[in-house]
């Protein structure tokens, strides 16, 4: 049982589930389950029985953005004093990969999350964009920076400018989502990929996570450096020799996280 007002959580085998749970207001992002996500994300990532995370929605809306409703009288010094963007900075600090499973709307602070997480499953009903323009606003939590990267300059500046939305082919297409599948089977086809990361070795999957992510969000030298660094390191690993002695040996390898 879950003892959250807005999400659920679940375990299933080495997979931590997150269900935003919001559905009468299609899982908008209030401040409160912000707090709730962060919260279980950081308990799974400190779990060593947990190796990879699914954060979801349902069927009709992954999320609509951030709640509108609450942040429609704050003040300039009200949003910077609160401080809201920091916990979804927290997504990209957890170490394990973290896959959202995405169907319906995936808008705004929707998007943003999608966006922190290392992979996107999308069902073919999933529309993604970045809608703040409507709003008089632009995106807050890294929408403008994590798109253009994902997408390209020319897309990025018409969804961030004109509120075009994508189906979920054209954001296969242009790369923000790993795949697209029928609705029936988004979540099922999310946890099967993150059951799978998480039997394999665990710290080369973090170090793996760290340095593509470094790619994304760093100059191409710094990101380089940072991969030797960890490919080196990962040569002082059980893990390593063990990999390697049961690929020589045709055998399935054991792995410690050693
Ligand atoms: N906030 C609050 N309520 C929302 C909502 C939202 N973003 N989106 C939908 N709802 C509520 C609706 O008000 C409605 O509630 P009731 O009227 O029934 O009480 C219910 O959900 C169902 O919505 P609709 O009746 O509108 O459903 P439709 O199917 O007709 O339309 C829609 C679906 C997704 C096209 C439409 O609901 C819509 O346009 N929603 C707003 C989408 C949007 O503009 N999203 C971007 C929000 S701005 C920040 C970080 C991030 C952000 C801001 C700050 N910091 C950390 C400081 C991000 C900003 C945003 O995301």
């Amino acid at each position: 049982m879950s003892a959250y007002e807005h999400i659920l959580t679940e375990k299933n085998e080495r997979v931590g589930l997150v269900r935003l749970n919001r559905p009468k207001a299609l899982n908008a992002l209030n401040n409160a389950l912000i707090t709730e996500l962060m919260h279980a994300l950081s308990e799974y990532d400190a779990d060593p029985a947990i190796g990879a995370i699914v954060i979801t929605g349902n069927e009709r809306s992954f999320a609509a953005g951030a709640d509108i409703k609450e942040m429609a009288d704050a003040s300039a010094v009200q949003m910077l004093t609160a401080d809201h963007i920091s916990p979804f900075d927290r997504i990209r600090s957890i170490t394990k990969p973290v896959i959202a499973a995405v169907s319906g709307w995936c808008l705004g602070g929707g998007n943003e999350v999608a966006m922190s997480c290392d992979m996107i499953i999308a069902s073919e009903t999933a529309r993604f964009g970045q809608p703040e323009i409507n709003l008089g606003v632009i995106p807050g939590a890294g929408g403008t920076q994590r798109l253009t990267k994902a997408v390209g300059k020319a897309l990025a500046m018409e969804m961030v400018l004109n509120n075009r939305t994508l189906t979920a082919e054209e954001a296969q297409q242009y790369g923000l989502v790993n795949r697209v599948v029928p609705v029936e089977r988004y979540l099922e086809e999310a946890l099967a990929l993150a059951a799978e990361i998480a039997q394999r070795a665990p710290l080369a999957v973090r170090l793996g996570k760290e340095a593509v992510n470094h790619a994304f969000e760093s100059f191409l030298s710094d990101g380089l450096a940072d991969e030797r660094r960890s490919f080196y390191f990962l040569f002082s690993s059980a893990d390593q020799k063990e990999g390697m002695a049961a690929f020589m040996e045709k055998r399935k390898p054991e792995w410690k996280g050693e």
